[in-house]
């Protein structure tokens, strides 16, 4: 029939695991480690992973124990980050001489990557179909002069992932300011921007409260729109611990993760033979963007036990002394409705007092969470309504409770530390104009979306990127793609191959660099960097691979060689002489943020600086008011006609954000194919398709189409009116115009999309 076949085989379905890790994950994680890097670089990667002596994962950002570390500190998926860089493929100059660019745009992500690290500068000049080999000198002369020949500064745009370096992100921030602008969009835009904007305001800090140590004590773990088995699978070991010790784990995602579900620790002879163990007690499958209302259903049950019984909930001596409104927060509670809360949330009122009965009866609680609830409108409403729920019981600034949004990148944390971001404060371009004697732009710059229309419209001519696959990782991938294009100049600092080399501007420069496991030599010995993990703590990272081409620069010099292009001489900053021995960076970051006093003593005697958080520490809010703000949030259920969904995009087993290492997905049952839609059962029927049919999906917004063809239905537990699919293949449907309230993320997760049957040309059909 024609549209069940198509012109490709589809996925292998299976049920989704139940157990998480155990013994399936050594052997993948061998497979890819082997596989790729070898068995000496591989082995010997792969036991300098998180350790003392060794480079921090560029897995994710959930930190390592400071005591007691295991010979093995990392999981599989920190593997196969390590292995996707420790790859002995390499792409060398005669690859560009084959390929056009124009055949590079047509290959799919998974290949690009799969081609191995870059390993010489290259240059696409004006009007060239191919990229050819370029020196480092002749590159830097090429910056400089597009740089210093633009209008304004304000028309070049400086982009960072998260995986830099606190001393990389330190030196490029002050290239940019001094250079004249504060466009520094990052992948935070993306990412916890919203959670970073909302905390901001509720309690005056825009970093997680908790410790590593905050889990041993905890009673009570909620994890909400988070997947820690596939994206931080190390804080599997640290629940089973919780768990072990009689902590509860309630989960609340539209999705029953495996991750969450059962746990088979590889680094115990139990995680072999055992069953594993069950780390959530309770599962709650809210809708897509049903998290305002569950909130407030889970505040609403815990003021009515209070209301029945004074005194047994509420920490009300906390309420009184160190909160603000939490009237108008109580009044809006008792205005709002059950039926109301269930019907926006999808789960009933039973569950959500299941859950609620798991805080009331917990001295601690901690809230995680990640994508699920920062990539939506109202992503900054939902961070807040975690913060009321938290302040009911007085969950900040005591042990083991707290708001832990879970970080992404290894190191984005870091990067907003060392002041990357386009909305700088007073407070710190006050530092920077202390320590080296220049005066920093104030004017806001543009963050990831602002940069997209402002390249689009010309305002911006000029486009660096520090890492990432901006193409791929923006919304409206031909929308980004004309903006990019758009462009003077275009450069990528990279270490791998991918979507962004492809798409160019007038001219085009790819600079290969060093990544975290390699040895980084400079005239001053061997270097080391430092990268910040998602509770506030400080290490070193020191790479031990020989370089994977002689080539290679570290973000580092690359960054410094920028600022000698461009920049006048200023006897207050010899770039090269930074570059030479990064501990003079860390000693203008000793003196110019606060919480890095003494760096490089603390770092030799300590081996680490653990940052002064004074929530965490003090239980003081540095709101205006000095207190924690209660927050008043309307339940906006999304406006879907009945033959439309709300769409979510997610992250697979197998990838690293838009690096996909393979089209499985091991944890969900799918396999060999990516190009799929999860979809309740009964929407299937209801729109009269069947499972394994072959869709096509339109996003609507305002008067918008956008649509993606050829996704296979794949029917799966997630409730009714959501479906979801993998990113990035769906990002050429996400409307660049839909974004968060205030933080300006794109709302990745909630995307109304329509499903349609797959017209398919005759000759292509099975
Ligand atoms: N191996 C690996 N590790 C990674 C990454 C990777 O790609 N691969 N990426 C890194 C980065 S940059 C980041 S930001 C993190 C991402 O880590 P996650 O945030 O865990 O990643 P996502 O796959 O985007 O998952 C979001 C989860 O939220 C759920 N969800 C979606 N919408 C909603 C909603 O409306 N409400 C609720 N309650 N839940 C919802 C989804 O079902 C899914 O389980 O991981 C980091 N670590
Ligand atoms: N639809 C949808 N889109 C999303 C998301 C989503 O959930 N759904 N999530 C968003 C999120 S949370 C994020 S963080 C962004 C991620 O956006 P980015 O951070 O821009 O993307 P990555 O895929 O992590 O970037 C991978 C590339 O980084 C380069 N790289 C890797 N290591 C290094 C290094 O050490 N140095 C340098 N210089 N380069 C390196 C390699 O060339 C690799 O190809 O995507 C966002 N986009
Ligand atoms: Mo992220």
């Amino acid at each position: 029939m024609k549209h069940r076949s198509g012109a490709r085989s589809g996925p292998r379905i299976r049920r989704p695991a139940e157990t998480a890790a155990g013994a399936p994950a050594v052997v993948e994680t061998l497979r890819h480690i082997l596989g790729k890097a070898g068995i000496y670089r591989g082995t010997a990667a792969l036991l300098k992973v998180n350790q003392p002596n060794g480079f921090d994962c560029p897995g994710c950002a959930w930190p390592e124990p400071l005591e007691g570390r295991k010979h093995a500190e990392f999981c599989e998926n920190g593997a196969k980050a390590v292995a996707d860089e420790a790859t002995r493929a390499r792409i060398g100059t005669e690859f560009f001489e084959k390929w056009t660019i124009r055949s590079l745009a047509q290959q799919p992500g998974q290949w690009l990557n799969a081609q191995g690290r870059l390993t010489h500068p290259m240059v696409r000049r004006p009007g060239a179909d191919h990229y050819s080999p370029i020196s480092w000198a002749e590159a830097l002369d090429l910056i400089a002069s597009e740089l210093n020949g633009l209008e304004s500064p304000d028309q070049a745009a400086f982009y960072t992932s998260g995986r830099t370096s606190n001393e990389a992100a330190f030196l490029y921030q002050l290239f940019v300011r001094r250079y004249g602008t504060n466009n520094l969009p990052d992948c935070s835009n993306m990412c916890h921007e919203s959670s970073g904007r909302a905390l901001q305001a509720a309690i005056g800090s825009g970093k997680g409260t908790v410790s590593l140590e905050d889990f041993d004590r905890a009673d009570a773990i909620f994890i909400i729109g988070q997947n820690p088995g596939s994206n931080h699978p190390r804080m599997l070991a640290t629940l089973q611990q919780a768990k072990r010790r009689g902590a509860r784990i309630v989960s609340i995602n539209p999705l029953d993760e495996t991750g969450l579900k059962r746990f088979r620790n590889p680094q115990e002879v139990a995680g072999y033979v055992g069953r594993g163990t069950v780390l959530a007690d309770l599962h709650l499958p809210v809708r897509i963007n049903g998290d305002v209302a569950l909130l407030k259903g889970l505040c609403k049950a815990m003021l009515e036990e209070e209301a029945a019984n004074p005194g047994s909930v509420l920490d009300s001596e906390f309420i009184e002394s160190s909160t603000a409104d939490f009237a108008e927060f109580s009044a809006d509670i008792d205005a709002t409705t059950w039926s109301e809360i269930t019907a926006a949330a999808g789960v009933d009122r039973g569950q959500i007092q299941a859950a609620a009965d798991i805080a009331i009866a917990a001295e601690a609680t901690i809230c995680c969470w990640a994508m699920g609830l920062t990539q939506h409108k109202n992503a900054v409403a939902n961070i807040q309504e975690i913060v009321n729920f938290l302040l009911l019981k007085g969950n900040f600034g005591k042990p083991g409770a707290g708001a832990c949004p879970v970080r992404g990148h290894s190191n984005v944390q870091g990067d907003r530390t060392m002041g990357i971001w386009e909305r700088p404060d007073k407070r710190f371009l006050g530092s920077l104009q202390q320590e080296f004697g220049f005066e920093p732009p104030t004017r806001h710059g543009l963050d990831t979306v602002d940069t997209i229309r402002a390249m689009a419209d010309g305002r911006v001519k000029v486009f660096i990127a520090l890492g990432g696959n901006f193409l791929a990782a923006t919304p409206d991938t031909a929308f980004t793609a004309r903006g990019l294009e758009n462009c003077r100049l275009t450069v990528q600092i990279s270490t791998k191959l991918n979507q962004s080399h492809t798409v160019v501007g007038r001219t085009a420069l790819i600079l290969p660099t060093l990544g975290r496991t390699e040895i980084d030599p400079q005239p001053g010995g061997p270097q080391f960097v430092t990268v910040e993990n998602s509770m506030g703590v400080v290490a070193p990272s020191e790479g031990r691979l020989a370089q994977a081409s002689p080539f290679l620069r570290s973000e580092v010099r690359i960054v410094a060689d920028m600022a000698q292009a461009t920049l006048p001489l200023d006897p207050a900053i010899d770039w090269s002489v930074l570059a030479d021995d990064y501990s003079r960076i860390r000693a203008h970051i000793a003196r110019v943020i606060p919480g890095f006093e003494s760096f490089e003593r603390r770092l030799q005697e300590d081996g680490r600086l653990v940052l002064p958080h004074v929530i965490r520490d003090q239980r003081r809010f540095e709101t205006p008011s000095g207190r924690a703000q209660f927050s008043v949030h309307p339940i906006e259920p999304p406006d879907l006609p009945e033959s439309r969904f709300l769409m979510m995009t997610i992250r697979s087993h197998d990838q690293f954000n838009t690096t996909v290492y393979t089209q499985n997905d091991r944890y969900r049952g799918v396999f060999a194919d990516r190009r799929v839609v999860f979809m309740n059962e009964d929407d299937i029927q209801r729109i009269g398709l069947e499972d394994g049919d072959v869709v096509d999906l339109h996003s609507h917004f305002n008067d918008e189409q956008r649509s993606a063809n050829l996704f296979r239905i794949v029917a799966y537990r997630i409730p009714r009116g959501c479906v979801a699919t993998y990113y990035p293949e769906t990002n050429e449907i996400i409307p660049l115009d839909h974004v968060a309230d205030i933080s300006n993320t794109p709302a990745y997760k909630s995307v109304v999309v329509s499903v349609s049957q797959s017209v398919i040309p005759e000759h292509e059909q099975q």
